[in-house]
């Protein structure tokens, strides 16, 4: 019935319809549509209501909100299952604990901020409120943990694919989890699992897309490496179009992942990859070097060629060192 009074209030596309006249479409009472409006209110709508003219929906569509997401879902696995926030310390926090207590491969979480979004190493991640997809997905796939880092690959991939297509922005994938534009991090992507030593129990895939956010927006420690497709395709992007589009190139990949293995998907990262061809600086846990990004190995891990051989990459950081010499 909620559903039912949304789609009356849609339908009258921001125009006033009184509640008698609900309540007379719908068969139900007046206090039942009072109710229905109140809850639909709660879950983030806006909702205008005039004493003698009724009520009429604000047309505040872009917000992620599941029943939103459900009307433009093509996904049939990812998303089945919506947890949404107006604000959470971590979506990535959230699905974990869903994960932990036995929610359904493909359940989602979104929120509209995050108060403590985290990168890797426990780094923050700036998720300002209703200017970026904060998301994170419930994986239980059914391949071994030694196959988990490839999935940060599998969701660059897809993440890549989708905001191309949605926001023409032209990106690429800087190993091993960030999307840049014209040299600027758009989406970073944290995966985290929970393992036996044989068996995946599940792997949560959090990305942050920088979708809306003025550049004048960034705090002053990512002013100069951040950037949001808003800001590089000159417009405001739909959220939600993207928001889908994202779900389904994901599952799409992870489909592929499934039935073919790795290696379609580690073949398009190459191909969609902007460090390969590169001179690099690895950071990585315990070494500190420079060399030529030359390849990525069926483990997913960073081949990089230096003065005393080809050294494989499994963790850390890498920059890029453009010919102008400024790295990124
Ligand atoms: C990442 O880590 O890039 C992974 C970011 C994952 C964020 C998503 S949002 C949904 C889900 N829930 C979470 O809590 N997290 C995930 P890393 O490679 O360690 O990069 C982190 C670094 O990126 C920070 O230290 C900053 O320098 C920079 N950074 C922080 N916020 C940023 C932003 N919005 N855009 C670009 N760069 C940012």
């Amino acid at each position: 019935m909620r559903t039912a009074v949304l789609e009356l209030l849609k339908r009258n596309s921001g125009q006033y319809i009184s509640g008698e006249e609900i309540s007379q479409l719908l068969k139900v009472s007046r206090t039942a549509v009072w109710k229905h409006i109140r809850s639909l209110k709660q879950a983030g709508y806006e909702i205008e209501a005039h004493p003698r003219l009724g009520y009429a929906l604000r047309q505040n569509t872009d917000r992620l909100l599941p029943e939103e997401i459900k009307t433009h879902l093509t996904s049939k696995v990812l998303g089945r299952e919506i947890h949404y926030f107006s604000e959470v310390d971590s979506t990535n926090n959230a699905a974990k604990k869903l994960a932990a207590g036995g929610c359904p491969e493909g359940t989602i979480v979104v929120a509209e901020a995050q108060n403590t979004g985290r990168g890797r190493l426990s780094r923050g991640w700036f998720s300002p409120y209703g200017k970026g997809i904060w998301l994170s997905v419930v994986f239980r796939p059914p391949f071994s943990p030694m196959d988990a880092a490839k999935c940060t690959l599998m969701a660059a991939v897809a993440v890549n694919r989708a905001v191309n297509a949605v926001a023409g922005a032209g990106c690429g994938i800087k190993w091993p989890n960030d999307i840049l534009c014209n040299g600027r991090k758009v989406v970073g992507i944290l995966t985290e699992m929970s393992a036996e030593m044989d068996a995946i129990n599940y792997i949560v895939i959090g990305m942050g897309i920088n979708v809306n956010i003025d550049p004048h927006e960034f705090p002053g420690e990512i002013a100069a490496t951040a950037t949001s497709l808003a800001a590089v395709a000159g417009c405001q992007i739909p959220r939600l179009k993207l928001f889908t589009e994202i779900l389904a190139e994901l599952e799409s990949a992870y489909n592929t992942v499934k039935n073919f293995g790795f290696a379609p998907v580690l073949a398009e990262w190459k191909n969609q990859s902007i460090t390969l061809g590169q001179q690099v600086d690895v950071h990585g846990i315990d070494r500190s070097f420079t060399g030529l990004a030359t390849d990525i190995d069926d483990d997913g891990a960073l081949l990089v060629t230096t003065a005393s051989g080809v050294a494989r990459v499994l963790a850390g950081d890498v920059s890029i060192r453009p010919a102008a010499g400024k790295l990124r």
